[in-house]
C-alpha cells in the first residue's frame, strides 16, 4: 500500500491570472481578481490552485519567460497582493501551487543580460553557450519554430532557446546556478505556498552537443539534489511537466523512495488526433481506441512506483468539450458531463483547468490577427514559407492553437463576459451569454455541479483515490467503462462516448447503485441502451 499523501485526493484548479479575472479595469486579469474569486473556488470544493507565472516578465510567452522570479507583475498587482492571496487561499482551504519555469529565463533577466556581455562574465556560464564555427551548431529546433540557436555578437556565440528567442536556456551543470534557483524556491517556499509546478522540467538535463533535449542522463541528480536543498523538508504538491515521460519513466520523478517529486503531468493521451509521427498541427480524427490504451496504461502500470496527474486541458491545450466531446448546443453540457466523469473516477491527481467547469468551448477566431500566442503566429509564418495555405493553417490553429484556452474566463452575461470593464487582451468567445459562471451556479444540473458533485464523492469514498483500475470492453468502437476496486469498495465507471444510442450488456450491473449520472433518469440494466454520451458512476454492492 502507497504512503498515503494529502495532494492524493486533492483536487486542483489551474489559473491562467491573464485571463481569469480583471480587477483594475486593463483588460488584463490580476491577483486580486483571484482573491474575489476564492468564495467561487471553495464552491467547487478544489484544494489548489495552479497559478501560471505571476513574475516579472516582458510577456513574449505570457509571463512563461521570467526577468524576476522575486517580483510580481505589474499588471497583475504587487507582493503585498501575493502574499495577500496565499493567507486568504488558505483561510478558504485552498494552497497555491506556483508556476516553476527553471529551464529558461526571459532575455531580459539581469543574469543574461550579464551573461551576454562576455565569456568572462560570471554570468555567463548560466546559459547555455556554442562557439560560432560560421554556422549554426547544429539541427536542434524550437518548439515555437525555427533553430534553437540564437547568434549573441557581443562574445561572437551562440545561446541555446529551446522556446522563443527571448527564453534563453538555463544551464543546470553549473552549481552556481543550481544554488540561486534553490534560493528562490525557498523565499517562496518560505511564503507558505503549497508546491511547485514544474515548467518543461524534463528538459533540464539537457545536452545540446548530443541533440539530447529531455531525459538527459544529468536530469534525475538534479531533482534529487532539488529536493533535499528545497522542499524536502516541507510537505508540499510537486508537479513536473513531463512531455517525454513513460511510465517507466514518471517511476523515476514520482516513486517515493527516490525523492524526486510528487508526481507527473505527461501527454500521451494528447496525441490521440494527430498524424502519427508528426506534430500537433498535422490533424487527424481522435482514435479512441488508442485514447482508452494509453489513459488505461498509466493506470495500471505506475502501480505504487508513481502517481500521475488526472486532466484533458491546460493553458496549452484546447479545450476538451471541442475536442474529445461535442460541442453543439444539443450536446455540449451532457458531453462535457461525460468527459469529466471519465477523468475524475480515475486513479491520480485531478486537474481542472479554468473554464473547464462550465464548459467552455474552443474560440472561433477569425483571422491571424485575432491570435496572441507566439507559438501561433511563429507556426503560420513557418508553415507559410512551407507552401501550406491560409486556410490549412487557420484549420490547423482552429483546432489545437493555445489561444483557445486562453481568452477570458466567462463569468456573467454582461459585456466582456464579467471579466472586465474594457476590452481584453484576447478577445472574448461570442457564447459567453449562455456559457458562464452565473448561468452554471443558477442551474442545479449544470456542468459546475457535476464536477462540485464528483470532487464530494472523491472526499467521501477513497476508492476514487486508491482503487485498482480495470479496463472493460477494451475494442469498443463507442464505450469507455472501466471497474476501480479498493477493499469492500467496487465502482464501475461506464460512458457513451458518441452522439448515438449504444447498447451496453454487463451482468455485473444487475447489483449496481447509481452514484452520479449526466441524464437524470438514467436507470441501470444488465442489458442498457446509453443514450448520447450518457455517463454513469455506479457502485457494486457485493
Ligand atoms: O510548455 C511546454 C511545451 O513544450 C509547450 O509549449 C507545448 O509543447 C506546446 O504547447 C505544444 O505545441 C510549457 C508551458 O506550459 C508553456 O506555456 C510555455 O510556453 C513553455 O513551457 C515554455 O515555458
Amino acid at each position: 500500500m502507497i504512503e498515503q499523501k494529502w495532494w492524493h485526493n486533492s483536487v486542483v484548479y489551474q489559473i491562467y491570472p491573464r485571463s481569469f479575472n480583471d480587477t483594475t479595469g486593463t483588460g488584463v486579469g490580476d491577483l486580486r481578481g483571484i482573491i474575489e474569486k476564492l468564495s467561487y473556488l471553495e464552491t467547487l470544493g478544489i484544494d489548489v490552485i495552479w497559478l501560471s507565472p505571476v513574475y516579472e516578465s516582458p510577456n513574449d510567452d505570457n509571463g512563461y519567460d521570467i526577468s524576476d522570479y522575486q517580483n510580481i507583475m505589474a499588471e497583475f498587482g504587487t507582493m503585498v497582493d501575493m502574499d495577500e492571496l496565499i493567507v486568504t487561499a488558505k483561510n478558504h482551504g485552498i494552497q497555491i501551487v506556483m508556476d516553476l519555469v527553471v529551464n529558461h529565463t526571459s532575455d531580459e533577466h539581469p543574469w543574461f543580460i550579464e551573461a551576454r556581455k562576455s565569456k568572462e562574465n560570471s554570468y555567463h556560464d548560466y546559459y547555455v553557450w556554442a562557439p560560432n564555427n560560421g554556422q549554426i551548431p547544429n539541427e536542434m529546433t524550437s518548439t515555437f519554430s525555427g533553430s534553437a540557436w540564437e547568434y549573441n555578437q557581443p562574445t561572437d556565440e551562440y545561446y541555446l532557446h529551446l522556446f522563443s528567442k527571448k527564453q534563453p536556456d538555463l544551464n543546470f551543470d553549473n552549481p552556481k546556478l543550481r544554488q540561486e534557483i534553490y534560493d528562490m524556491m525557498n523565499y517562496w517556499i518560505d511564503k507558505g505556498i503549497g508546491g511547485f509546478r514544474m515548467d518543461v522540467i524534463d528538459l533540464i538535463g539537457k545536452v545540446p552537443e548530443k541533440m539530447i533535449k529531455e531525459n538527459g542522463p544529468k536530469l534525475h541528480d538534479y531533482l534529487q539534489e532539488m529536493h533535499v536543498k528545497t522542499f524536502g523538508a516541507h510537505d508540499l504538491l510537486t508537479v513536473g511537466e513531463t512531455w517525454g515521460a513513460t511510465p517507466e519513466i514518471a517511476k523515476l520523478y514520482s516513486d517515493p523512495k527516490r525523492n524526486e517529486l510528487s508526481m507527473v503531468f505527461q501527454f500521451e493521451h494528447m496525441s490521440v488526433d494527430k498524424i502519427p509521427g508528426k506534430r500537433k498541427w498535422d490533424l487527424a480524427p481522435v482514435n479512441f481506441i488508442l485514447l482508452k490504451q494509453i489513459l488505461a496504461k498509466w493506470q495500471t502500470e505506475l502501480g505504487e512506483q508513481g502517481w500521475n496527474s488526472l486532466f484533458w486541458n491546460n493553458h496549452d491545450l484546447p479545450r476538451v468539450v471541442s475536442r474529445f466531446g461535442n460541442d453543439s448546443e444539443a450536446y455540449r453540457i451532457v458531453s462535457a458531463k461525460m468527459l469529466a466523469t471519465i477523468l475524475h473516477c480515475q486513479k491520480g491527481t485531478p486537474y481542472i483547468y479554468q473554464g473547464e467547469e462550465i464548459g467552455m468551448t474552443n474560440m472561433p477566431f477569425a483571422t491571424m490577427d485575432d491570435y496572441r500566442d507566439i507559438e501561433a503566429i511563429n507556426m503560420h509564418q513557418e508553415r507559410l514559407a512551407l507552401g501550406y495555405s491560409e486556410q490549412e493553417i487557420l484549420r490547423s490553429l482552429a483546432a489545437k492553437s493555445r489561444d483557445n484556452a486562453r481568452t477570458p474566463m466567462q463569468w456573467d452575461e454582461t459585456q466582456y463576459a464579467g471579466f472586465s470593464t474594457v476590452e481584453p487582451w484576447i478577445g472574448v468567445n461570442p457564447n459567453f451569454k449562455t456559457i458562464n459562471v452565473e448561468a452554471s451556479l443558477n442551474d442545479e444540473n449544470s456542468i459546475f455541479n457535476h464536477y462540485r458533485q464528483l470532487i464530494a464523492l472523491r472526499k467521501a469514498m477513497p476508492v476514487f483515490t486508491y482503487g485498482e483500475f480495470t479496463l472493460l470492453a477494451e475494442q469498443s468502437e463507442t464505450i469507455f467503462a472501466y471497474t476501480r476496486t479498493y477493499q469492500q469498495e467496487k465502482l464501475y465507471v461506464l460512458a457513451n462516448f458518441t452522439a448515438e444510442t449504444v447498447c451496453y450488456e454487463d451482468v455485473n450491473l444487475s447489483c449496481g447503485e447509481i452514484l452520479l449520472s449526466n441524464y437524470t433518469d438514467s436507470k441501470i440494466k444488465t442489458q442498457m441502451n446509453l443514450r448520447p454520451y450518457e455517463a454513469l458512476v455506479i457502485l457494486i454492492k457485493a
